[in-house]
């Protein structure tokens, strides 16, 4: 099954910033993500071969803050 990883999202400051960083994870290869605005929290099913740090990069390119679960 494809890995599904949740991030904490810093940073957002309106609900066009979930969009954005929602957008752009999209547009990762094998990448499908939701970002909520009001919990913080951005959900990303991907594949295996996309990892963690490539989603965290990619949030953190945009300006905002991204830590996965401990
Ligand atoms: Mo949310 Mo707007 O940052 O530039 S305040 S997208």
């Amino acid at each position: 099954t494809r890995p599904s990883t949740q991030l904490a999202i810093t940073g957002m400051t309106c609900a066009s910033c979930a969009m954005r960083i929602e957008k752009k994870l999209n547009r990762l290869e094998g990448v499908s993500a939701t970002v909520n605005y009001a919990t913080g929290n951005a959900r990303v099913t991907h594949s295996p071969d996309v990892g963690v740090e490539t989603l965290v990069a990619t949030v953190e390119k945009l300006g905002y803050g991204a830590r996965p679960p401990e």
